[in-house]
C-alpha cells in the first residue's frame, strides 16, 4: 500500500481537523501543501485533483475523497482504535451535532472565498472582519450552552472525539480574528486540554511545513 497523500495548507481549519484525526490514530500521510492565500487551489493544476477547489483532499490506494467530516470518519472507519466517537447512539449524535455547527453553520460563512467575494463586492476590512466574528460568536454560543450539559475536560468526557477535533482549530481561527473568548468557558477548556496532547499541538498550524 502506499502511502496516503492529504492536500492541505497550515492555517485550513478543515486540513487542521484531518491532521489531527490522522495523528490521533497515529496514521502518517504524504503532505502536500496548497497555498490558499495565493489561489493556488483554484488553478487547473489542483482543480485537476479536487475540482470543488478547496482543503483538505484525501487520496489513497481506495479512495479520493474531498469534507474534512467524511475523511475523519472515513479513517475512523477503517482504522477504530483509538475510536473518534462515543460509544453509544446518543453520545455520537452529540458529537456529531457540535462537529456540525463548526463545519456547517461556521466554517462555510467565514472562508477564504466568502471573503475574496465580500472583497470584490467592496466591503471594507473592518466590515468583514466583523462579519466573521459575528457568525463564529453565534455558533460558539450554541456550541457552549450544549457543553454545559457535558462533563470536560473534552466535549464529551475523557476521551476528545470528533467535536474536540472541530472545536479546536475552530478556536485557532477564532484568536486570529480577535473573538474575545471569556463568555467560552468549556470551549477554551477543551483547547488548553487538547493542547496538552500531542496529536492535536503536533497538528498546530505553526508546526507545519508551510507555516509562514
Ligand atoms: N466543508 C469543507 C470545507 C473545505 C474548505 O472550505 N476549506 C478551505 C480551507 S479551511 C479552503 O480550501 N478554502 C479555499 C477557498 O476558500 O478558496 C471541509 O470540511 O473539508
Amino acid at each position: 500500500m502506499t502511502e496516503p497523500v492529504l492536500y492541505g495548507y497550515f492555517r485550513s481549519t478543515a486540513a487542521y481537523r484531518v491532521r489531527i484525526a490522522l495523528n490521533l490514530k497515529g496514521l502518517s500521510a504524504e503532505h502536500r501543501f496548497v497555498h490558499l492565500r495565493k489561489g493556488e487551489q483554484t488553478q487547473p493544476a489542483y482543480r485537476k485533483i479536487n475540482p470543488a477547489a478547496l482543503v483538505p483532499y484525501w487520496i489513497d490506494d481506495d479512495l479520493e475523497l474531498a469534507q474534512s467530516i467524511a475523511i475523519i470518519e472515513y479513517l475512523d472507519e477503517t482504522h477504530p482504535a483509538p475510536p473518534l466517537l462515543p460509544a453509544d447512539a446518543k453520545g455520537r449524535a452529540i458529537a456529531r451535532e457540535i462537529a456540525l455547527v463548526v463545519a456547517s453553520d461556521i466554517h462555510p460563512i467565514g472562508n477564504l472565498r466568502v471573503l475574496n467575494k465580500l472583497i470584490e463586492m467592496g466591503v471594507d476590512e473592518a466590515t468583514r472582519g466583523a462579519w466573521s466574528k459575528h457568525w463564529i460568536e453565534t455558533g460558539f454560543d450554541a456550541i457552549e450552552a450544549r457543553l454545559a450539559h457535558l462533563p470536560g475536560p473534552f466535549a464529551l468526557g475523557e476521551q476528545p472525539t470528533l467535536a474536540d477535533i472541530c472545536i479546536v482549530p475552530q478556536v485557532f481561527n477564532a484568536r486570529r480574528f480577535g473573538v474575545d473568548l471569556t463568555p467560552y468557558k468549556r470551549i477554551v477548556g477543551i483547547d488548553a486540554a487538547a493542547s496538552k496532547l500531542d496529536a492535536f499541538a503536533a497538528a498546530e498550524p505553526g508546526r507545519q511545513p508551510d507555516a509562514e
